[in-house]
C-alpha cells in the first residue's frame, strides 16, 4: 500500500493546548506521525510518496470560502492585534446570541470554533493546507485504481466542519478525499469513521446528500468530546435521510462489543453499494489512550483492518487521531497491513 506524507506536517507544532483547566503540551504532537512513518517503513508498507500540490478549488468544494480565508490569515490576524500566545477563543456565539461574524480576530476564532482547546500558531494553516493535499493525492491514486492508499495526514480533520475549527483539525481531509472522489466519476462514496471521536465536521459535509454515506463508531457523546454530535437519532437530513449512521458506544467498550458495532457498519456500507470507501483512522480506541475510553488492544487493530478489506472496496485510509505515542505507529500499521493481508490473499 502506498503512504503519502510530507515534513510539511511538522509546521503545525503548537506548545499549547486547553486541558484539564491548565495549558498543556499539545496530545495532538509532531511525534505521532514520525512514529507512524518509522513504523511503516520498519514494515516495509510500501512506497512512500509526497503529495502533489492541489489548488483551493477542491477545499472549497466541502469547505465555506470566508472560513478558508479566515484559517489563511488567523495568525498573522492573531499577532498583528498584539497577543503573545497562542490564538484560542474566548467567547462562543452560544443559544440566543447573535450568530454575525465579528471583525476582531478573538471574535472570529469564537465564530469558526467549535471546541477550546485547539491553538491556532504559527504554520498552522500551512501545515492543514498540506494535509489536505497529502488526502486529495490519496485519493488521486484510488481514482487512478489503486486497490488502497493510506494518507498520512496531520493534523488530522473529523472535527473540521463546512465552517469549524477544533478537536485538533482545520480541514476536514477526509471529506475533501471522498468529495474528490466523487467529482472523479464514483457515484456513491462511503466514509467510515473508525475513530474514538465522532466525525462531527464529517457528518455536518455531507448531513443532506444520499451520495456519501457517513458512519461512524464512537465514544457515546454523552460522556466524550465532541458532546453536542454523534447521538444514534442523527441519522441525516432531507435528501440525505437515513446515510448517516452513528453507533455510539459506553465508556469501557471492550473490542467483542466495537467488532459488533462494525460488523453493523460494514452491512450498511455493503448495503450502500459504494464506489469507494474512506476511513478515518483514529486509532484512540486503544486501551492506553490517554484522553479516550474504549479498550481495543493491539491486535485488535490487525482483526478489524482484516474485516474492512472484506468489503472489497477501493479505500483510502487517512489519519485522524490517537495519543498513545509508543503505540500508535503500531497500532495504525496492524490495521492497513490486516488489510493488506486480507486483500493479497483474496487476489
Ligand atoms: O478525533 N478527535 C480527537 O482525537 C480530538 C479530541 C479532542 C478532545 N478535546
Ligand atoms: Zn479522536
Amino acid at each position: 500500500m502506498i503512504t503519502v506524507f510530507t515534513t510539511d506536517h511538522l509546521l503545525r507544532s503548537p506548545r499549547t493546548e486547553l486541558y484539564g483547566g491548565e495549558l498543556v503540551r499539545p496530545h495532538e504532537s509532531p511525534e505521532r506521525a514520525q512514529i507512524v512513518l518509522e513504523q511503516i517503513q520498519s514494515q516495509c508498507l510500501g512506497d512512500v510518496i509526497a503529495p502533489l500540490r492541489f489548488d483551493a478549488a477542491p477545499l472549497l468544494r466541502v469547505h465555506d470560502a470566508e472560513y478558508i480565508d479566515f484559517l489563511r490569515e488567523a495568525w498573522d490576524e492573531w499577532t498583528a492585534a498584539g497577543n503573545r500566545g497562542e490564538a484560542i477563543p474566548d467567547c462562543w456565539p452560544a443559544r440566543r446570541m447573535s450568530q454575525r461574524r465579528p471583525n476582531s480576530i478573538t471574535g472570529k476564532l469564537g465564530y469558526y470554533a467549535m471546541a477550546g482547546e485547539t491553538s491556532i500558531s504559527h504554520g498552522t494553516w500551512q501545515a492543514a493546507r498540506s494535509a489536505a493535499d497529502v488526502a486529495l493525492t490519496a485519493a488521486a491514486r484510488i481514482k487512478d485504481g489503486a486497490r488502497a492508499a493510506f494518507a498520512l495526514c496531520r493534523p488530522p480533520g473529523h472535527h473540521a466542519a463546512y465552517d469549524l475549527y477544533g478537536g485538533y483539525c482545520f480541514l476536514n481531509n477526509a471529506a475533501i478525499a471522498a468529495q474528490y472522489l466523487r467529482d472523479a466519476g464514483a457515484a456513491r462514496v462511503a466514509i467510515l469513521d473508525v475513530d474514538f471521536h465522532h466525525g462531527n465536521g464529517t457528518q455536518d459535509i455531507f448531513y443532506d446528500r444520499p451520495d456519501v454515506l457517513y458512519v461512524s463508531l464512537h465514544g457515546d457523546p454523552a460522556d466524550a468530546f465532541p458532546y453536542f454530535s454523534g447521538y444514534a437519532d442523527e441519522t441525516g437530513s432531507g435528501a440525505g435521510s437515513g446515510y448517516t449512521l452513528n453507533l455510539p458506544m459506553p465508556p469501557g467498550t471492550e473490542f467483542s462489543a466495537w467488532r459488533g458495532a462494525l460488523t453493523t457498519a460494514l452491512a450498511r456500507i455493503a448495503e450502500f453499494r459504494s464506489d469507494a470507501l474512506v476511513v478515518s483512522l483514529g486509532v484512540d480506541t486503544f486501551a492506553g489512550d490517554p484522553i479516550s475510553f474504549f479498550r481495543l488492544r493491539s491486535a485488535d487493530f490487525s482483526t478489524y483492518g482484516r474485516m474492512i478489506a472484506e468489503c472489497g472496496l477501493p479505500t483510502l485510509f487517512a489519519l485522524e487521531g490517537g495519543y498513545a505515542v509508543d503505540e500508535i505507529g503500531i497500532n495504525v500499521v496492524n490495521v492497513l497491513t490486516g488489510f493488506e493481508q486480507t486483500t493479497s490473499s483474496a487476489s
